[in-house]
This record gives C-alpha cells, sequence and structure tokens, in this order.
C-alpha cells in the first residue's frame, strides 16, 4: 500500500464502537459524542470521572446515546465502560491528543484522552454529528508574539461536527477568538442570549452571530449547512446558568494571576491549557470545579437534545 494514499475505509479499520454505541448507530438511534481531555487534564480525580459518568447518565435520560471518545489499544474508541473512564481519569500515563498526536498514540499502542480537535476527528469519522464538552480552545492572550492557536480552531474549520460547549475560557482573547473562527467560515450559534459565552461566567461581552434557542433551530440550520457541501464545524454556545457562575471580577483576577504564573514558570505548548485550568481551580478553593461540572452536564442536556432533533425525520 502506498502510505500516502488515503482511503476512507483504512481509517475506519482504528474504529472500535462499544456495544450501545454501535446498536445505536444501527438503529439510528441519536448519539451524542464526549470529550476525554476533559477527564484526564480539564479536572481532578475523582470529580472527573464522576462527572464524566453523570454527564453520560443525563444524555441517556433525554433519549439519547453518549459515546465517550479516546485512544487505547491502538483503537479509537467510541463509548467507553466505566472501568475505562476511570482509567482516563487515573493513569498518569493518559496523554493529551490534539490532531497531530492521532497518529503517535495510535502506532504506539499508549493511553490517548482526545482534545475538542481529535475528538471532532475521531466523532467525524464514526458518523456521529454532535458533540458535547465544556469549553473549547481557543486564541490565547498575547498570541501575537506567542503564536499559540488552539488547534481546536482549525478544527472547527475542516471537521463537520457541531460543538455544544459554555464558549470558551477567558484565559483566552474571546474577541481575537471569535475574529479567528469568522475568518474560517465557522458559525458561532448561541443559545438564550445574544452574546457568545465566556465559561465561567455567561457573557463574554462579544457576539454571537446567530441565536437559535430551540434544538429544532438548530438543527435545521446545520442540515443546511452540511446539505450546501459548507464542510467544518459549528460552535453552540451555551452559556452556564447564572445561579452556578462565577463572579466575574473574581474569576478575571484570578486568571490574570494564572496567566502570570505560567508565564513565570514558562510553560508552553500544550502545557499550557492544563496549566491554566488546574491554577483557576486551585485559585478558587475547588469553587470553579463546581461550576466547570455544572456547565458540563448543563451542555449534555442541550447537546442530547440537538442530537435528537437532528435525528427526527
Ligand atoms: N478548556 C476547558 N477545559 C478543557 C479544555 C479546554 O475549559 O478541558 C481542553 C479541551 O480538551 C480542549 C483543549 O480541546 O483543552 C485545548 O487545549 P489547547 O489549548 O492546548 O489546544
Ligand atoms: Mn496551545
Amino acid at each position: 500500500m502506498n502510505p500516502t494514499s488515503f482511503s476512507p475505509s483504512d481509517a475506519q479499520t482504528f474504529l472500535a464502537l462499544s456495544a450501545e454505541v454501535a446498536a445505536a448507530r444501527a438503529a439510528g438511534q441519536p448519539i451524542v459524542a464526549l470529550e476525554s481531555t476533559i477527564i484526564s487534564h480539564g479536572m481532578p480525580y475523582p470529580q472527573n470521572v464522576q462527572t464524566a459518568r453523570e454527564v453520560e447518565a443525563l444524555i441517556r435520560a433525554q433519549g439519547a446515546v453518549p459515546a465517550t471518545i479516546a485512544v487505547l489499544g491502538g483503537k479509537i474508541r467510541i463509548g467507553l465502560s466505566d472501568a475505562e473512564l476511570e482509567l482516563l481519569g487515573q493513569s498518569p500515563e493518559a496523554m493529551k491528543v490534539s490532531r497531530r498526536d492521532l497518529p503517535y498514540v495510535l502506532a504506539s499502542g499508549k493511553i490517548g484522552a482526545t482534545t475538542v480537535a481529535a475528538t471532532m476527528i475521531c466523532a467525524e469519522l464514526a458518523g456521529i454529528p454532535v458533540f458535547v464538552t465544556g469549553g473549547i480552545g481557543g486564541v490565547h492572550r498575547g498570541a501575537e508574539t506567542s503564536f499559540d492557536i488552539s488547534a481546536d480552531l482549525q478544527e472547527l474549520a475542516q471537521t463537520s461536527v457541531a460543538v455544544v460547549c459554555a464558549g470558551a475560557k477567558s484565559i483566552l482573547d474571546l474577541g481575537l477568538t471569535l475574529e479567528y473562527l469568522e475568518t474560517h467560515g465557522v458559525p458561532v450559534l448561541s443559545i438564550g442570549q445574544d452574546n457568545f459565552a465566556a465559561f465561567y461566567t455567561p457573557d463574554s461581552g462579544f457576539k454571537a452571530d446567530f441565536r437559535l434557542d430551540s434544538a429544532a433551530e438548530q438543527a435545521a440550520f446545520l442540515r443546511c449547512k452540511w446539505a450546501l457541501g459548507l464542510k467544518g464545524g459549528v460552535v453552540i454556545s451555551n452559556p452556564v446558568p447564572a445561579d452556578q457562575a462565577m463572579p466575574r471580577e473574581e474569576i478575571e483576577a484570578i486568571t490574570a494571576q494564572a496567566l502570570q504564573e505560567a508565564e513565570a514558570q514558562g510553560i508552553q505548548g500544550k502545557a499550557v491549557t492544563p496549566f491554566l485550568l488546574a491554577r483557576i481551580k486551585a485559585l478558587t478553593e475547588g469553587r470553579s470545579l463546581a461550576t466547570n461540572i455544572a456547565l458540563v452536564k448543563h451542555n449534555a442536556l442541550a447537546g442530547a437534545r440537538l442530537a435528537c432533533a437532528l435525528q427526527a425525520p
């Protein structure tokens, strides 16, 4: 075989679906993809594993099937067992896997936790158009000198999966993140408000492109985009409920401190985002973690409703 020639059927040989996901796919039931970097690098143990299980249960209660995605034993696993969630939540060996890391972790048989970018790639391969996470990566503050722009954004530009999130964290430059998405033709939809969400707080101060409150409207938008042949992802911003949000001034001050520490310690590359997430959690004495868990669950409901609406005739 010519190693540079790609055939979609070769890619399928890397996929391994759980029995639950395989049955749902065969029956045409709605499926919701979930990422695993949020488990391995986004939250501490044991809240990470507990949240992953609760999110899966919420999706099932809405009539959809959850498919948490990771790389294990040289396969892209779509749908994980409880023991596998536990492994991702606890193992220091679990690598943070974005687009560029996928071949390495697959070919070496290591444990890979997929980011938004890598999860989108795997979800598209598995034919799952809806993916729920907490927050997407974006353009980092100071990117004009660091060049630190998450591969999530480039993935949204090319991979046809809708990503339900609570916006992006204000560790990022949200204005530049939205500019980047605009340049690459990635629509940003918002649920329940006009503005893009800011993860721990509902309002980033920046407008989203279109407010589409109902799952039926979001589904109609996605069908239309992809029917037109307009490949690529869609960001669906679902603001954290106000009663579970963090005070904006507090999170801003803590973010500024975490960013200074990252700079002082010379944190670079893929380590930046996990470092900032862990510092913010420590500096808020865990209150940011409660907000993080609440917003992921809130996104699971929105994503399950969307998956059901997309599957409806
Ligand atoms: N933002 C969060 N929580 C997370 C992440 C981002 O609020 O867990 C994770 C996601 O997996 C996302 C990744 O895809 O970090 C982005 O990392 P980077 O900035 O290195 O691309
Ligand atoms: Mn980065």
